[in-house]
Formats: structure tokens, sequence, C-alpha cells
């Protein structure tokens, strides 16, 4: 069993976190990933506070293990988010998409584990200043909102700019991601798109399918315009959002096309307006399994290669 100073800081079996997927990530996945060892975690979103306490609650009644919650910081709704996840006293907070350092004297002052998600080394040390337990070094290979570097360069300069336990995410779906990520310097890992094939992920199964049947090539980046880069899967929203992008829309016009996107993705499966956020290892996910066991089978799966790594040291 592969154990590191993650699940001594949080009490949890597996250094795995289950990534905070917008619309996506309810308190009944969080609390499947929680039970089968790993971090769980609720995903804000754009959802205003009331939603995110009801699903921290259905979380909370579905496992006594910890679990998290993810505030996205370019929500509306993130300062209530944020004030909700403190009241609940939840085991732990990651953010996404922005700097969460106004928040995080409240959250340590909850006795709340911050554990930032970072795409850079400047933000990463920034972080460490401010009182961060951890960080999540997220490379562009992942689904939804990305920074410009791959998990390959920046797990290991965020491992030697900092001196705290580092998480790797984006582009890691089975055990040699895992043990790559080890080898990087972290000390565990957050995986997103490799849920969206678990049971309990309660997205529509036209989105599912999608995940099963994608390729190497079936993801691209949209938004960058905006500055807001997003990773989804290549459909007709994709190929009409980077026409309008490079076409010369209007700024406002452009927000617009993206508005609503994701819930249609997500709700309906619209294959047509729907973003079907994806990270590219979605190649990878090939079978609809328990989170338990996608938990179990990534991580035992890791053991033979970190073991085997030995053998080409002579
Ligand atoms: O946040 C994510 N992934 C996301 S958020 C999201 S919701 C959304 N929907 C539509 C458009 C945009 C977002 C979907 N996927 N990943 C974590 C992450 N955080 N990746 C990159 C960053 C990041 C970026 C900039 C973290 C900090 C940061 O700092 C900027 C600053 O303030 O200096």
């Amino acid at each position: 069993m592969i154990v590191s100073p993650i699940c001594e800081m949080l009490g949890i079996r597996y250094p795995l976190f289950q990534g905070g997927m917008a619309w996506i990530a309810d308190g009944k996945l969080a609390a499947a990933v929680s039970e089968g060892g790993g971090l769980g975690i609720v995903a804000a979103g754009n959802a205003p506070a009331e939603v995110v306490r009801e699903q921290i609650r259905i979380a909370r009644s579905l496992t006594n293990k910890p679990f998290g919650v993810n505030i996205m910081l370019m929500s509306p709704y993130a300062d209530e988010v944020a004030q909700v996840a403190a009241e609940e006293k939840v085991a732990v907070v990651t953010t996404g998409a922005g700097n969460p350092g106004k928040y995080m004297a409240m959250w340590k002052d909850a006795g709340i584990k911050v554990i930032p998600v970072v795409a850079s080394v400047a933000m990463a040390k920034r972080m460490e200043r401010l009182g961060a337990s951890a960080l999540i070094a997220e490379g562009g290979e992942s689904g939804g909102h990305v920074g410009e570097l791959t998990t390959m360069v920046l797990v290991p300069l965020i491992c030697d700019a900092t001196s705290l336990p580092v998480l790797a995410a984006g582009g890691i779906a089975d055990g040699r991601g895992v043990a790559a990520a080890f080898m990087l310097g972290a000390c565990g890992v957050q995986m997103g798109t490799r849920f969206l094939s678990a049971e309990e992920c309660n997205i529509h199964p036209a989105y599912k399918e999608k995940i099963l049947k994608a390729n190497d090539l079936s993801t691209t980046v949209t938004g960058k315009r905006l500055g807001h880069p997003v990773r989804s899967l290549r459909t007709p929203f994709a190929r009409a959002y980077t026409q309008a992008e490079y076409g010369g829309m209007p700024d406002e016009e452009l927000e617009k096309l993206g508005q609503g996107a994701l819930r249609k993705a997500v709700q309906e499966g619209d294959a047509e307006h729907g973003c079907f956020l994806a990270g590219q290892i979605a190649a990878m996910v090939n079978q609809v399994q328990p989170a338990a066991e996608i938990v179990k089978d990534v991580m035992d799966g890791a053991e033979p290669y970190l073991k085997g790594a030995a053998a080409w040291v002579r």
C-alpha cells in the first residue's frame, strides 16, 4: 500500500484526491471517493452558497470520512461559499482559478486545511507564505480552466520552490501516472477526468459516452483570447467558439456564447451547445466503475511501477 505524508495530514488511506469539477462533483460523488479511501471533493463551481451547503451535508450523511470543498474563485458567489465552507468546518478546502489569499485566515481559524490549486511557481510560493497546508500543481493536460505549463514541468519546479507537500494533477488516470507523479517529487495526485466514468458520477449518459469514446486528439483549448483558457472535448460548441474567438467576435458576445454551456453538457448532454470539459487523459478512460474501485485500481496499479523503478539503477 502506498502511504505518504498527505495521508497522515488528512487521515485518509490513499494519497488521491478527486478533482473539484464544476456542476459535476456533488456530495454523492465526493462521499463515494472518500469511502473508497481517497479524498472526495464537493465542487462549488458557480453555485450559490446554500446549494453548496446542501451538497456538503449530503456528503456528510453518506460518509464519516474526511472530504473537501473546492471553491472556484471566479464564481460570483465565491465570498459566500468561502464563508459556508468555514461554517461547515469541512476538513479541506481546495481552490481554483484564482488567488484565495483573502479567505485564508478565515479558513485556517476554522481549523480547515487549505490546499490551493496552482499553475505557476509564483502562485505556489505566495500560497506557501499565506499558510497553505499543501499544494495541488495542475498541468495544462487537465480539463477545465488550464494554465500554461505541463504537469511534467510544473510539478518538479513547485517541489523545488516550496517545502509544502505537493499533489500532481493533469494527465493522471492510472497507476503509471501516479508512479510518475511520485518520481517528479509529488506525494499524491488529484484526478478529475477518470472520475467522470464513476458509477456515482451524475453526468448525462451522453457525456459519459463521449469520455469513454475519446481518443488522444479529442480535446482542445478554447478561451485564450478572453484570458480564461479551458480544455474541453472537440465538439460543435468548441468549434463554433474557436471560430468566433479567431473571427473577431466582440468580447461581450463571446462571453455570452459560453454561458450555460457547462450545464447543457452535464445535465442535458447537449451535443451541439454543451461544453464537455475533459482532460487529455480522457483517451485512457474506458470503463464505468464504482468510484471506490477507481481509487483502489489506480493506487494499487502504481505499486509495481514504483517497485520496478529500481531495476534501471546499476
Ligand atoms: O480551476 C480549475 N479548473 C476549472 S475552474 C472551472 S469553472 C470555469 N468555467 C468557465 C470558465 C472558466 C472556469 C473549470 N475548470 N483548475 C485549477 C486551476 N487554477 N487551474 C489554473 C488555476 C489558476 C489560475 C490562475 C490558479 C491561480 C491563478 O492565479 C491567477 C492570479 O490571481 O494571479
